[in-house]
């Protein structure tokens, strides 16, 4: 006896499996974002928690999907219809399976939370008081997220002396956070409108920047590796709110002092907490944006 499906299931069926290994095959560009299961790669101490939580759920998960279905074909073939006249045994009401299969679940959201805990606690490793935060950490950075970009400021410099600096972008004219590798870096979320989210994918991380929540939005990470990431504003707050796009720049010491006193040459300097409408400065009306 075949499987007789109806047309419009097998075509739905094939459409099905024909477009996840599209997805799969276009999605996934270097070999390793297989073994990362699309994860970016991480560029922080930290990610690597959130990594590692997520190639755990996935096995968890695949693992319990190979059990379910081994146990469905088992039963769908061993106990069949085997002949006209006579049907399969009927079962019903089995207590034992009953709380079994209640059981089970409950016991994997157990498991799934208990990770899911242990790797929150990781990632915000940060102590809850933001002065002992930037006391442990070896630098420290007040981000500003406001209507539509970013300002950066480095605070207490060493190169500087001590010295605060900040650099700020435009919608047309992308800001860039400098970090050191292999350096902590404690970086408070200040927001003097709405709420925003600061969102590094390369960092598997976001958080958001939600205003009157001063010096309680913050957290630690250590950049380990080099390299330019993309950053961007992860909480729809208002019409520029795609524009807010940012880069990290991930460099070595000498770098970022380098840079840090250019900040200071240009008057950079000081604490800048914006609050006037970085919507309208230049580069809005470059790319016909309309106020
Ligand atoms: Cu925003």
């Amino acid at each position: 006896m075949g499987l007789h499906l109806p047309k419009r299931a097998r075509k739905l069926a094939a459409g099905t499996v024909a477009g996840a290994s599209l997805l799969f095959l276009t999605g996934c560009s270097d070999e390793n974002e297989w073994q990362r299961l699309a994860m970016p790669d991480p560029s922080t101490k930290e990610a690597h928690h959130v990594l590692d939580l997520w190639q755990g759920a996935w096995l968890a998960a695949i693992l319990t999907g190979i059990l379910v279905w081994g146990l469905i074909f088992y039963a769908m073939i061993k106990y069949r219809r085997r002949s006209e006249s006579e049907i399969p045994v009927q079962t019903r009401y089995n207590l034992p399976i009953e709380i079994f299969y209640t059981l089970a679940p409950v016991m994997m959201v157990i498991v799934f939370f208990f990770f899911t805990v242990d790797a929150q606690d990781k990632i915000l490793h940060a102590p809850k008081d933001l002065d002992k935060a930037n006391a442990q950490a070896d630098q420290s950075v007040t981000v500003v997220g406001q209507q539509w970009s970013w300002t950066f400021n480095y605070t207490d410099v060493d190169a500087l002396g001590g010295d605060t600096v900040y650099e700020g972008g435009t919608t047309a004219d992308e800001p860039t956070l400098w970090l050191v590798k292999d350096k902590q870096v404690s970086v408070d979320l200040y927001s003097p409108d709405v709420i925003h989210s600061f969102w590094v994918p390369a960092f598997l991380f976001k958080m958001d920047v939600v205003p009157g929540r001063e010096k309680e939005n913050h957290f630690i990470l250590t950049p380990d590796r080099t390299g330019t990431f993309e950053g961007r504003c992860a909480e729809l707050c208002g019409v520029y709110h795609s524009r807010m796009l940012f880069k990290v720049k991930v460099t070595d010491q000498a770098s970022f002092d380098a840079h840090m006193k250019d900040l200071q040459e240009q008057g950079n300097t000081g604490l800048a907490l914006g609050g006037e409408n970085v919507g309208q400065q230049p580069g809005l009306e470059s790319n016909g944006g309309e106020e």
